[in-house]
């Protein structure tokens, strides 16, 4: 049996360096920051840190528009702040991952200047050039070469005046999206790849990776109800036919022969868990791992501003099926929260004042007991929630400007988009970490660039620190266990009473240990007798490893409101 590897007993903890920790005052986090508040990072346990990109960029897209690969933007700092970072994550054991931002890049990126040049340039096929439609006159509504609707709302192309010719961009108009059918930007993007691993990176968390590959021919997608000239492309850019070419190629061209501890994970939006299987199968060198979106995409309707109640049946059958689809073959990555998602505690747990910490101390256990490698996003280990946004132009993020923008255009009643809003923003997840309760949250000494969440002054990581009892010493705790118990990091899953409404069960077993998982989603009590498919008879007299509301009256006793427990036996 070849070693199991060693992501396997690592939790990564994502940085958004915009809003972590301000260091010159000029209200944005930075690559300084950071550094200041590495021991808070180790004091949590974590290995790896992963950050959202701190390249040269116009900050359309908050970063995820980048104009130069190989230099950091002036906002977050210089390089040399990042080899100091690197040095000092290593001096303390903690890995560093950066952010690979390839499906598309800035359009101010000296390629695409180039490319959006002439018709002639060497350049112009490094990106998705196409005239208007036939019959159409380019720049009249429906002349797009097809119908795909950005993910940031409207179609997916622009039309350039220099050669009237249009340009794909599945996100903002400023990030053109990279024709990857072509060879020569493969290799420019696998030459920048090695030239961070060569700087002492650790790997790399690919943004929508699996949307590099397109369909050449980019036909219609099916019509989107209520909009004549919008489709839905997804089918003929997620998941495309040389998506597993590519990255089998990038892994050969990257990491091969590199240094064994590197980690790559694909976001990859639509991914189902056959693909899944194949992503991450070691013997394919494709990626470690994928961060797959079934589960945070349960409370939507039709789309994602169309919210509705999360039944916990659904989420832990999802949960179960990528448990079981991976259990022999590949590797899970597991989250509740990214800068992209609402706050956990707000959409799984719940922010009452009365069940806040404890359910977020639930969440916490449920997540890294599964089988997988788990990712903490900054302030979910102090249980932060999500921001009490009141008027439209508190939302800052270009997601949500054009949502609303668009909806209140075409006639939606403008509070419930703002509702639909608050809900689903990602914003929520932006806003500055709470270090203290001061007027700024200990973030910045001078203007935070989005609003300090006002519950900074209860929830904050100064007194979480100092309260044994804080979601905080309970994550410690709860990653401290991926390191100290192997069935945490090895054992294999299998989920209990599936049927039940509020109770999240599952045991993970290796070599003659036995842990069981118990978990109350509701703020009312839980026998726990009687319940289908939960045999509790053997586990009266196991050890409580990990509890979340103090000293049970038994193992087995019933569960208070949003009680968990972690036993062995
Ligand atoms: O957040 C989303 C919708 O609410 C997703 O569709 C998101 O855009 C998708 O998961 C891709 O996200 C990644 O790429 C985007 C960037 O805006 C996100 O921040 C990033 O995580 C484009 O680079
Ligand atoms: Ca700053």
């Amino acid at each position: 049996m070849t070693e199991a590897p060693w992501f396997r007993e690592a939790v990564v903890y994502q940085i958004y360096p915009r809003s972590f920790q301000d260091s010159n005052g000029d209200g944005i986090g930075d690559v300084p920051g950071i550094i200041d508040r590495l021991d808070y990072l180790k004091t949590l346990g974590v290995d790896v840190v992963w950050l959202s990109p701190i390249y040269t960029s116009p900050q359309d897209d908050n970063g995820y528009d980048i104009a130069d690969y190989e230099d950091i933007d002036p906002t977050f700092g210089t390089l040399a702040d990042v080899d100091e970072l690197i040095a000092q994550a290593h001096a303390r054991g903690i890995r560093i991952v950066m952010d690979l931002v390839v499906n598309h890049t800035s359009d101010e990126h000296p390629w695409f200047v180039e490319s959006r040049s002439s018709k002639d340039n060497p350049k112009r096929d490094w990106y998705w050039w196409r005239p208007a439609r036939e019959g159409h006159e380019a720049g009249t509504p429906g002349a797009e070469p097809n119908n795909w609707e950005s993910f940031f709302s409207g179609p997916t192309w622009e039309l350039d005046e220099a050669t009237g010719e249009y340009y794909l961009h599945l996100f903002s108009r400023k990030q053109p999206d990279l024709n990857w059918e072509n060879p020569e930007v493969r290799e420019a993007v696998y030459a920048m790849m090695r030239w961070w691993l060569d700087r002492g990176i650790d790997g790399f968390r690919m943004d929508v990776i699996n949307m590099i590959s397109k369909v050449t021919s980019l036909p219609d997608g099916e019509p989107i109800p209520g909009n004549p000239h919008l489709g839905d492309g997804t089918p003929h850019f997620l998941n495309g036919p040389r998506i597993h070419e590519y990255l089998h190629e990038m892994h050969a061209a990257v990491f091969e022969g590199r240094k064994e501890k590197l980690l790559t994970v694909g976001e990859m939006p639509g991914v189902t868990v056959e693909d899944a299987v194949l992503y991450t199968d070691p013997e394919r060198r494709e990626v470690d791992m994928v961060f797959q979106f079934e589960h945070v995409g349960l409370d939507h309707g039709d789309h994602k501003w169309d919210r509705r109640t999360l039944d916990l049946r659904d989420l832990r059958r999802s949960m179960g099926r990528w448990q079981e689809a991976l259990a022999e073959v590949g590797w899970n990555s597991l989250y509740w929260n990214n800068h992209d998602q609402p706050r956990a505690v707000s959409r799984f747990g719940s922010d009452a004042p009365e069940h806040r910490v404890a359910s977020a101390k639930l969440l916490g256990t449920v997540l890294h007991l599964h089988r997988g490698t788990p990712y903490v996003y900054q302030g979910e280990e102090l249980g932060m929630t999500n921001v009490p946004f009141a008027a439209h132009d508190d939302f800052l993020d270009i997601e949500s400007v054009n949502y609303y923008r668009m909806a209140v255009a075409s006639g939606s009643d403008a509070e419930e988009v703002l509702s639909a809003l608050r809900l689903g923003s990602r914003d929520n997840a932006r806003s500055p970490m709470q270090w203290d309760a001061s007027d700024n949250a200990g973030f910045t000494t001078g203007t935070p660039w989005s609003k300090v969440n006002p519950n900074h002054t209860e929830i904050n990581a100064e007194d979480s620190l100092a309260d044994d009892d804080s979601v905080f010493h309970h994550y410690r705790r709860v990653i401290e266990l991926r390191h100290t118990e192997p069935a945490v990091a090895h054992g294999d899953f299998h989920m209990l009473a599936a049927d039940h409404p509020s109770l999240y069960a599952f045991t993970r077993s290796h070599e003659g240990t036995e842990l069981l998982v118990l978990a109350n989603f509701s703020g009312d009590e839980l026998a726990l007798d009687g319940v289908d498919d939960l045999d509790l008879d053997g586990w009266k007299t196991a050890t409580l490893l990990l509890g979340n509301l103090g000293e049970p009256s038994g193992s087995t006793a019933p569960l208070r409101a949003w009680e968990s427990r972690v036993l062995r036996r």
